[in-house]
């Protein structure tokens, strides 16, 4: 069994009820929910939009591999009626852009953590490379890290 911390967001359609559908698909896919921090409301980052986002962390034990557990959050990102991803920094054609261009979207769920696993490859980084940068992450993280 792994501890696996994610990040969910919405800030499309009914967020809250979107987050509490993702953790309840997660639960039936992924394993235990441990823990999950308060929904917060964020400002977008790194895109301007109007949307404001909803924002938590939950903190999930597994025996999903790390891209078992991308496949899965990916399905359930699909089933709640998420479109498309963020468009890779290589696809941008202004070759300054370093970040991804973030759209709106219903759901998004990012692995941020899985153990103490390191990865890297194209598809797949572990720990989440920005989440450290990212207020709306490092909150609700720091909310539930560290309470045994
Ligand atoms: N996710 C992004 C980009 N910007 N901003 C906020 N506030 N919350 C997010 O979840 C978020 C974001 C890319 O996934
Ligand atoms: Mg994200
Ligand atoms: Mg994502």
């Amino acid at each position: 069994m792994i501890d696996v911390y994610l990040g969910l967001g919405s800030n499309l359609g009914d967020r809250h009820t979107l987050l509490l559908s993702a953790i309840e698909l997660l639960v039936q896919r992924v394993g235990r929910l441990v823990r999950c921090s308060s929904f917060i409301e964020t400002e977008p980052w790194g895109f301007v939009s109007e949307h404001p986002f909803l924002n938590a962390v939950a903190l999930f034990c597994t025996t999903l591999s790390p891209r078992e557990l991308l496949v899965t959050t990916q399905a359930i990102e699909r089933d709640l009626g998420r479109k498309e991803k963020s468009l890779p920094p290589a696809t941008v054609p202004d070759a300054s852009a370093s970040v991804p261009r973030y759209t709106d979207r219903p759901i998004d769920i990012d692995i941020l953590l899985y153990g103490d696993a390191h990865i890297d490859e194209p598809d797949l980084k572990i720990p989440h490379p920005l989440m450290g940068e990212r207020d709306f992450v490092m909150r609700p993280l720091n909310e539930i890290k560290n309470h045994s």
